[in-house]
């Protein structure tokens, strides 16, 4: 099938510069196409991950993927998609900020793929001021930058030269790959259709109109019920696992709403058309089993984070569900409660009534306390304590480290035991 096709199967074309063209381009030849990504941040979040999953498409239908990475537009910052000037970043924090994003990008899409990893420091840093204003300034029209979206939308709040002249570094790039790499099409979300289509006009105006290339951008993802994709009440869902562990990553792909689900795994899975379309009968004739969901959730975390840390999240998951928690390693535990509140407790043996109220502050009081325990509330490293006498010893569980305590059936917190 044709990678066009594809992607319309996918949903995941939002507008083209010429459809008609790309489809027989893409049909007749294999191409080079390139996907640009500026180093704002030092980890992608799933949002960004989408046109460099459709890259990865392109690559599997035998086309040459080419990824950016902006040491030279992130030192300036993409207007896209943003109602207020940026603040500029210091260089360290670029340059540190571009290797944490190509070990990302390496880690995702190196190996022994077919992708080229470029960064458009190596020629936009060496463009002088007056070479840049007689090469391409000249050939930039203001009128038409002034009718892109994105700074249409900034004139009544303001907008700095430096972010103005952005489009014409994004526009200079896709000039330099497409004579140095004969890269034909450049894609991106839906907010990069100015910076892409300006690149377009650039190339023709230099190289004559009839040069082929190409532009592509992938719609926004949205949510059935209207709130932000890929937003939970934690903040964003990160790809690096120091900001999101494989295991919160895993919920919440298996979180997922009915009415979502199909439309995720058409965008963040290489699963075929056979297969998404037999899950969907499963979302439409047997919800409960949740088949599309755990499919989804298992295929992105081995994607994103490896099969080891697949595993682990689907066992500490099982584990939680089952509320044999005893079962985690010390690592499970803190990768399980991260986002639980803590709490500190001394290593040394303690009354419950004690613990739950002056010691962890987890009951407003020692009446509220007793009552929980007595109704059976309470459940301390997965065994329910109905004893207001009790003891507990954090020496007992998790090599002394942690006590996981449990109030009501979701409400968990993780005690650390300091030393
Ligand atoms: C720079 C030079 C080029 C081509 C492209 C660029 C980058 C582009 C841009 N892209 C966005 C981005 O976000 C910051 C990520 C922090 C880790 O700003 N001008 O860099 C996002 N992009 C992915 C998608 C996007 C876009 O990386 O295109 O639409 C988000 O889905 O916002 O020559």
């Amino acid at each position: 099938m044709n990678i066009i096709d594809e992607l319309t199967w996918r949903g995941a074309i939002n507008q083209q510069t010429d459809a008609e063209g790309l489809k027989k381009l893409t049909t007749e030849k294999k191409i080079s196409l390139y996907c640009g990504v500026d180093p704002t941040g030092d980890s992608m979040h799933i949002g960004h991950l989408i046109p460099f999953m459709m890259m990865k498409r392109f690559e599997l239908a035998g086309h040459h993927p080419y990824i950016l990475i902006g040491g030279a537009t992130g030192s300036i910052g993409d207007p896209s998609g943003r109602k207020t000037e940026r603040q500029l970043q210091t260089m360290d924090k670029v340059q540190h900020n571009v290797q944490a994003l190509s070990r990302q990008m390496h880690r995702l899409f190196g190996g022994d793929s077919n992708v080229t990893m470029v960064n458009n420091y190596d020629w936009l840093s060496k463009i002088s001021l007056l070479d840049f204003l007689r090469d391409y300034g000249k050939l930039v029209n203001i009128n038409s930058m002034l009718a892109k979206d994105i700074v249409a939308s900034r004139l009544d709040t303001g907008i700095s030269f430096t972010e103005f002249t952005y489009q014409i570094l994004q526009s200079v790039d896709f000039l330099t790959l497409h004579n140095e790499h004969n890269i034909q099409l450049q894609i991106g979300g839906a907010d990069q259709w100015g910076n892409i289509t300006a690149g377009i006009d650039l190339i023709h105006k230099i190289k004559g109109s009839d040069e082929e290339v190409y532009g592509l951008t992938i719609p926004l993802m949205l949510k059935a019920d209207g709130t932000k994709f890929g937003k939970t009440a934690g903040g964003a869902i990160w790809l690096d696992p120091e900001k999101t562990s494989p295991y919160e990553f895993y919920q919440f792909w298996l979180n997922q709403d009915d009415r979502d689900v199909i439309r995720y795994l058409k965008f963040f899975t290489f699963l075929s058309q056979d297969e998404i379309n037999g899950l969907e009968d499963s979302v439409e004739n047997e919800p409960a089993k949740r088949l599309a969901q755990r499919r989804l959730a298992e295929e992105v975390t081995r994607f994103v984070h490896g099969e080891e840390a697949l595993e682990s999240a689907q066992n500490i998951s099982e584990i939680l569900f089952s509320g044999d928690i005893q079962k985690l390693t010390l690592a499970e535990v803190q990768e399980a409660f991260e986002k639980v509140p803590n709490v500190s407790i001394s290593a040394k043996p303690e009354n419950i009534v004690t613990l739950l109220t002056d010691t962890t502050a987890i009951e407003p009081s020692r009446r509220q306390a007793r009552e929980d325990i007595e109704n059976g509330a309470i459940t301390v490293n997965g065994e329910r304590v109905t004893d207001t006498d009790a003891e507990l010893d954090p020496k007992d569980n998790f090599s002394g480290k942690f006590m996981v305590i449990r109030r009501g059936k979701k409400n968990y917190f993780l005690a650390k035991v300091e030393n």
